[in-house]
């Protein structure tokens, strides 16, 4: 994959993995619109990229992600009022949704603090793995706004409701040893064993049926909407179409000659 110059991103790939680094890690990597406007464009790349099987997503420095660049609304409040509906519009909600849609799995691979957008763009991948210093923050109330980035969607499905609600109201802190216990998060691990685990949690998930991985992806991120009898429906039309890729092929005859699979997504 050829790539731009990006400023406030980087973007390397090592096989089939690549890894996406919020990178300004003076504002401990708060969004601004250029970070935005790189995030849009490398998240459509790897999209288009069939190559990609993995996307980690990480933070430079010593944090993870700080939500908004807060230094951009200072400056903007001495003039015409804001319209943060408009920025959710434009920036943040496109970006929820096209990490979300990613057939690829994405770890996020959370190396600090992650506070507001910052806390819930982590949430908004499909496994989060987190250094034992990390921590999450859902800030907006000490501003006077409500979770975004899917905040209000994601933290009842993964805590339960009286949490979320704790969490939210509260803005406080949550460490990220309490928020595995809590099923917040995949795991947490010691902060030198962050990037080891995570670059063999990207190796397994890259190893595995790309398509088998992204219909799972689907069928798990759709379920909250469904019924079980719908649910139920939507498990038998996957695996109808899964049973016939040569991936599954693959897995049987692997599971018969006892040897690892080697998956090629067809
Ligand atoms: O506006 C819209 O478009 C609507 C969407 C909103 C989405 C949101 O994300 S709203 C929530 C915005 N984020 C926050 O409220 C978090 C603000 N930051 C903090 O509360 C703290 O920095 C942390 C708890 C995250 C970390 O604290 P600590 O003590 O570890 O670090 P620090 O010293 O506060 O921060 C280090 C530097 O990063 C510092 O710069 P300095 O003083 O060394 O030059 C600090 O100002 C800067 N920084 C941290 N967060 C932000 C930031 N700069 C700009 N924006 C930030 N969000």
């Amino acid at each position: 994959m050829t790539r731009p110059e990006y400023e406030c991103i980087r973007v390397e790939s090592v096989g089939a993995v690549t890894r996406l680094t919020l990178n300004r890690p003076e504002r401990l990597n708060a969004f601004n619109v250029a970070m935005h406007e790189e995030m849009g464009d490398a998240l459509m790349r790897v999209r288009a990229d069939r190559t990609v099987r993995v996307l980690i997503l990480t933070g430079a420095g010593r944090g993870f992600c700080a939500g908004q660049d807060l230094t951009d609304r200072a400056s903007q409040t001495q003039g015409a009022a804001l319209d943060l509906g408009a920025s959710l519009e434009r920036f943040y909600n496109p970006l929820v949704l096209s990490l979300r849609s990613l057939e690829v799995p994405v770890i996020a691979a959370v190396n600090g603090v992650a506070a507001g957008a910052g806390a819930n763009l982590a949430l908004a991948c499909d496994m989060v793995v987190a250094a034992r210093s990390a921590s999450f923050i859902q800030s907006f109330a000490k501003l006077g706004l409500v979770p975004d980035c899917g905040g209000t969607w994601f933290l009842p499905r993964l805590v339960g409701p009286a949490r979320a609600m704790g969490l939210a109201l509260l803005g406080d802190k949550l460490g990220a040893v309490e928020a595995a216990a809590w099923g917040l998060i995949w795991r947490c691990v010691a902060d030198e064993e962050l990037d080891t685990t995570v670059t063999e949690l990207a190796a397994r998930l890259a190893a595995g049926a790309p398509r088998g991985l992204a219909r799972t992806k689907q069928a798990l991120h759709g379920s909250t909407q469904h019924s079980l009898e719908q649910q139920l429906l939507i498990e038998q039309d996957f695996q109808r179409e899964l049973g016939r890729t040569a991936d599954f092929a693959e897995g049987v005859a692997a599971f018969r000659d006892k040897r690892a699979a080697r998956f090629t997504g067809t």
